[in-house]
């Protein structure tokens, strides 16, 4: 797959998307293909932990609906400190009704997440006009602002995301390069396009045997190594350590050492 062999810059070029483009410049910048999980039940945490690890990572992924205290001025001061030490926010809502109820869901409720998500995540379950009408008609400043994550593969023992459902999946997201910014996997897609940018979930260096819940982990090395990875999306294992900016960082350092190896080999 020629996509895990160029360089970042390359990659930055033949982006389509508009965050794409910036998150490859946000890699290169900050040397870090991070992506913490900040599964946090309260926004007021989730800012702290981000003002403390900001530099180190280069996207935020949260669950907005776990958070108990959630209002729109408190993620527009999220937004802030995600200028200050530039990262992406996304959001794993991980959209999967048609696409007239998920466009609702995306622009409106309480939680307004076209305000402020640089990302989002999507099952691509619906077909491939839920993918194309996500973020609403062609006029929609979401289609610049927003990029769709598409979920090819979930890191779950037994996860029904077949290899004919990725498959599938993979090339409705390329017809639709304008909204997809990169997907979620434990793989490259066969139809790979090396603007895309792949996470991969469960990731950490502590745990080989996953949560017992079903959730799976491998180490940042074998995620970028062995599985394509090009963020790695790393949760329980750096936000339940005691020291979260020390941890950040030797995530960071093993992500992008891997990285790098990858590249140029
Ligand atoms: N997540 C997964 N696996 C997936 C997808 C999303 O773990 O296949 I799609 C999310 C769930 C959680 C984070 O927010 O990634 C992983 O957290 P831990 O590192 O704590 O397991």
């Amino acid at each position: 797959n020629p996509r895990l062999h160029e360089s970042l810059e390359e990659r930055r070029s033949s982006s389509k998307h508009p965050i794409a483009t910036r998150l490859f410049e946000l890699m290169m910048a900050k040397k870090s293909n991070l992506c913490v999980a900040a599964d946090l039940t309260s926004l007021d945490e989730v800012i702290k932990l981000a003002e403390s690890i900001g530099p180190k990572i280069v996207v935020l992924k949260i669950h907005v609906d776990i958070l108990e205290d959630f209002s729109l001025a408190k993620m527009k001061q999220l937004r802030k400190v995600a200028k200050a030490h530039e990262f992406l926010i996304m959001e794993d809502r991980k959209f999967a009704d048609i696409a007239n109820t998920v466009q609702q869901q995306f622009h409106g409720g309480v939680y307004k997440i076209s305000e402020w998500a640089d990302l989002i995540t999507a099952h691509p379950l619906a077909g491939p006009e839920m993918i194309t009408h996500l973020f609403g008609d062609s006029s929609s400043d979401s289609r610049r602002t927003c990029g769709c994550v598409l979920i090819l593969e979930m890191s779950t023992k037994n996860a029904l995301t077949s290899q004919d459902y990725s498959k599938e999946a993979a090339k409705w997201g390329l017809i639709a390069s304008d909204i997809v910014a990169g997907f979620v996997g434990q793989s490259p897609p066969d139809a790979d396009f090396s603007g895309w940018i792949q996470f991969t979930p469960g990731v950490n260096s502590a745990s080989k045997s996953g949560d017992s819940k079903g959730q799976q982990y491998c180490s940042p090395a074998e995620a970028v190594l062995e599985r394509g990875a090009d963020i790695i999306i790393v949760g329980r294992g750096l936000i339940k350590s005691s020291d979260v900016v020390a941890t950040a960082e030797n995530y960071r350092s093993e992500g992008w050492t891997a990285l790098t190896k990858r590249i140029t080999n």
